[in-house]
Parts: C-alpha cells; sequence; structure tokens
C-alpha cells in the first residue's frame, strides 16, 4: 500500500516536473514506491494559446514523473493501465531481472485495459535512466507514454543544479492533436522512422529553465522521439564535459556539441555564468532553439554539489576476448537497401511482398526479426561480441536489453572512443562490436529503437541461460 505521504511527494514531484521550477528538491528524499497510472489526459504542448494535445501519459503528466532511486534499492512500482488497449512498461537501460524487464510477449503477457501489474526489482547501477511503454511502442510512446529515471549514488543528486531534461519530437497536425494517420506508415518504417514536427523539453516548447548563476550544471538529457536523432549545442558554441552515456560514468571529455540518438542519455556539465544560454538543436538548417538556461543568483546560495568525476571506475572492465562468442548480425533493408527478399515465418519472400503484405522491411542475417526469433543462445558468464555491420543506407539506433556493452564509438568525431552504453548509432554501413558478459539470465530484446525499424523487422532475442 501506498501511504498518503508517499502520494503527496509523487504529485508534487510530477508536478515539479510539469513546471519546470529549478528544483526537485522533493525527489531527493529517496522513494523507492512509487504508483503509476496509464490513461487518456490532455497536455499543453503548444504555446498558451493553442489548444492542448490528447495524449496518452503516465500519471496525466508530459513526461510521466520522474522516478528516483538510490542505488541499491528495491524500486516498487505498482502500475494499473487505463488506456483502451494493452501496455506494458520497460525500465531502460536498468540491469535488471529479466521478468521485471516489461517486454510485451517476451518477458510478460501484455497488461490488458483496466489490468495492472507490480514492477519490483533493484537498481544495481546508479544513473540517468527512461522508462516507457514496450507494447505497440512506435504508437504508444510517440502518444507520450515515458519518462525519466535517475537512480542516485548520493541523497545530494538531483536539485536546482542536477536536472534532468527529456527531449521529444512529436508529430502533430495543424490543431495540435497527434498524427494519427501516419502511424504504422510504411514510409517511415522504410526510411529514417518517424519523425516529427514539434520538439518539446520535459513537455514543454522551448522552456526557460532558471539554473544558480556561476555553478557547473550538471544536465541529463535524454531523447525519448521515435525516431529522430536530436543533435544539440549551446549558443556560442560553449563546451561542455560529458561524463556519463546512457547511465553509466565515463572517463569525462569535452565536446562543443552531442548528437544523442532516440533512447541515449548523455550526463553534461556545463559552466553557467550570469548569462543567459540558449540550448539550440543544430540539425534543422536555421537552429532552433530547444530552451533556455536562465541564471538566477538567488539560486547559488547553498553549496555547490555538482563536480566533476575523477577517474571514475566503470560498472565493469571491457572483457579479455580470448575466448568470446563471436555472434554475426548482418543488417539489411529499408528504402535504397540491398536486400532483395528475406525468410519470415518459415518461407522466403521478396522484399516486396513482406513490404506491402507484412509490412516488414528488415531483417537480421537475411531474416526477417520479431519477438521470437532468436539472434542467439549463450551461457552466462560468457563474454560476446555482437559484430554488427549496418549494410543499410540508414541509421540504427541499436539497443540491447538487460546489458550494457562495450563498443569503439564513432558518435564522437572521427577517432574511436572506447564507451559503455546501452544503446549505439551506428552510421550507414559502419561496422561495430558490441562487447558485454552475459551476465544476466532471461530472454533479452535486441533491436533498433527507431521504433518504426523495430516494428518492421529490426529485432530479435538473445537468450541468456
Ligand atoms: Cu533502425
Amino acid at each position: 500500500m501506498i501511504t498518503r505521504r508517499q502520494s503527496l511527494k509523487h504529485l508534487l514531484a510530477a508536478s515539479t516536473t510539469m513546471s519546470l521550477l529549478p528544483s526537485f528538491s522533493l525527489a531527493q528524499v529517496t522513494q523507492s514506491h512509487y504508483a503509476l497510472t496509464a490513461s487518456l489526459a490532455n497536455h499543453q504542448l503548444g504555446p498558451n494559446d493553442a489548444p492542448s494535445t490528447p495524449c496518452w501519459l503516465y500519471n496525466e503528466t508530459s513526461p510521466g514523473p520522474l522516478i528516483t532511486a538510490m542505488k541499491g534499492d528495491n524500486l516498487k512500482v505498482e502500475f494499473i493501465n487505463h488506456l483502451p488497449e494493452p501496455t506494458t512498461i520497460h525500465w531502460h537501460g536498468i540491469r535488471i531481472d529479466n521478468a521485471m524487464d516489461g517486454v510485451a510477449g517476451v518477458t510478460q503477457p501484455p497488461i490488458p485495459s483496466g489490468g495492472s501489474f507490480t514492477y519490483s526489482f533493484t537498481v544495481k547501477d546508479s544513473g540517468s535512466f527512461w522508462y516507457h511503454s514496450h507494447n505497440k511502442s512506435w504508437e504508444q510512446v510517440a502518444r507520450g507514454l515515458y519518462g525519466g529515471l535517475v537512480v542516485k549514488d548520493s541523497p545530494d543528486e538531483l536539485g536546482s543544479d542536477d536536472l534532468f531534461l527529456i527531449a521529444d519530437d512529436w508529430r502533430l497536425d495543424e490543431n495540435f492533436a497527434i498524427h494519427e494517420d501516419s502511424f504504422g506508415a510504411l514510409h517511415d518504417a522504410a526510411h529514417a522512422g518517424r519523425f516529427g514536427n514539434w520538439l518539446t523539453i520535459n513537455g514543454k516548447s522551448q522552456p526557460d529553465i532558471t539554473v544558480p548563476s556561476h555553478r557547473y550544471l550538471r544536465l541529463r538529457l535524454c531523447n525519448t522521439a521515435n525516431a529522430r536523432p536530436l543533435h544539440f549545442a549551446f549558443s556560442d558554441w560553449q563546451t561542455m564535459q560529458v561524463v556519463a552515456l546512457d547511465g553509466a560514468l565515463c572517463q569525462p571529455f569535452e565536446v562543443t556539441n552531442i548528437r544523442l540518438a532516440p533512447a541515449q542519455r548523455a550526463d553534461l556539465l556545463i559552466k553557467i555564468n550570469d548569462r543567459p544560454l540558449t540550448l539550440n538543436e543544430v540539425s534543422h538548417p536555421d537552429g532552433l532553439v530547444v530552451a533556455r538556461l536562465i541564471p538566477e543568483p538567488s539560486l547559488n546560495t547553498a553549496p555547490p554539489k555538482v563536480s566533476l568525476p575523477l577517474n571514475p571506475q566503470p560498472w565493469y572492465p571491457l572483457p579479455q576476448l580470448d575466448e568470446a562468442r563471436i555472434i554475426p548480425i548482418h543488417m539489411q533493408g529499408g528504402a535504397m537497401g540491398n536486400l532483395g527478399g528475406a525468410m519470415h515465418g518459415g518461407r522466403m519472400h521478396s522484399l516486396r511482398e513482406l513490404a506491402s503484405e507484412q509490412g516488414k522491411i528488415w531483417a537480421f542475417n537475411g531474416i526477417v526479426g520479431g519477438p521470437h526469433e532468436r539472434l542467439a543462445e549463450l551461457s552466462q558468464g560468457e563474454v560476446v561480441v555482437l559484430r554488427i555491420w549496418n549494410d543499410s543506407r540508414w541509421e540504427h539506433a541499436m539497443h540491447l536489453h538487460g546489458h550494457h556493452f562495450w563498443v569503439a564509438s564513432r558518435e564522437f568525431g572521427h577517432s574511436p572512443r572506447a564507451v559503455l552504453r546501452d544503446t549505439y548509432l551506428m552510421a550507414p554501413d559502419e561496422r561495430a562490436d558490441l562487447i558485454f558478459i552475459a551476465d544476466n539470465p532471461g530472454k533479452w530484446l535486441f533491436h533498433c529503437h527507431m521504433m518504426e525499424h523495430h516494428a518492421a523487422g529490426m529485432v530479435g532475442v538473445i537468450e541468456v541461460t
């Protein structure tokens, strides 16, 4: 049972998230017990004089309430589904018990309309994570079913100088309603996925965010778009330190811009002086203001809490590869690709047939993927290399459930950088090794997080026993 005091905390935490007040101070009290309800609710995505948008939301807020826990806590979330269709919740990036991973049809049956489910799991890693629907996610996430999740090392984390910013790319019509006719469009699945036309930060368009002046600010940026990679830079290309990727602390490095694929997170440290800074999306031809950071001297009276993590220890070191299991994954398909046909349902189909009759257009190793297509069976403790070749004309954000992997990332300029992450953005024709220790038993999805690609065949299961 949830006590009245805890319920109040949820409400307050939710309203703090919504209004983008500078402080998450209420969330500093560790909460390990939450209640989430998914339902239809309106949200003001547009300007104040625009119509509000009918969405599907957690606790009627966009994003859903920021969930926090302390590292090592047992996090319990009592979930009720008031949507008109089944759903589940996936806890993205958490190295979780398989039964709690929230993948409909793989780790649990979908939770029916009117049904409920209690998620309960230990959070063993601190960092910036998120949660989202994992049933028809190409539609349910696009309607608003996601929120942030922070696992803290210290109660000091989060506050006026440590903010979780969720960026989303909504596809709205001229009445600010979600564009429903294009859900499931084959054109999106065959190209870059469903791109939107309305960018929000924590559910608001171009918000002003008050921050302490003359301080380092920790920004936890998260891209929850269906498919669009977002490319961020501050005004005057101000430098920032990347201190964590996909939740995991990394050796800090300096950048002037950062591109985040769908589902990726980056924790950034940036120095705030006394001038406002704009956060811009720079892949837009004219640049697009995403948010403004407004320094407020009255907020820097408390001692600073944010500092550069020196020499952070990775969750686990890059493993020895002498006896690694190598799993080749040849990814083909999409528009302008070289996939002529693929196996689906036990027989060969032409790509034309797959696309027009099944809405499938992507394959791993010549087989259209699905939640029951097994890519590998691994023994617990094995060192594994997913040897991926993106043999297509499109980028893909490859996500492995239940594990973080090491990758020589080419996401930060020409020279590769060894990073531990849960989602890797692969360029067309790129080859990459995703290296991990298969230490978490269960059936784990491996898929493209561009949700239309996932729905059209870029998905398989890796089973660890
Ligand atoms: Cu993809």
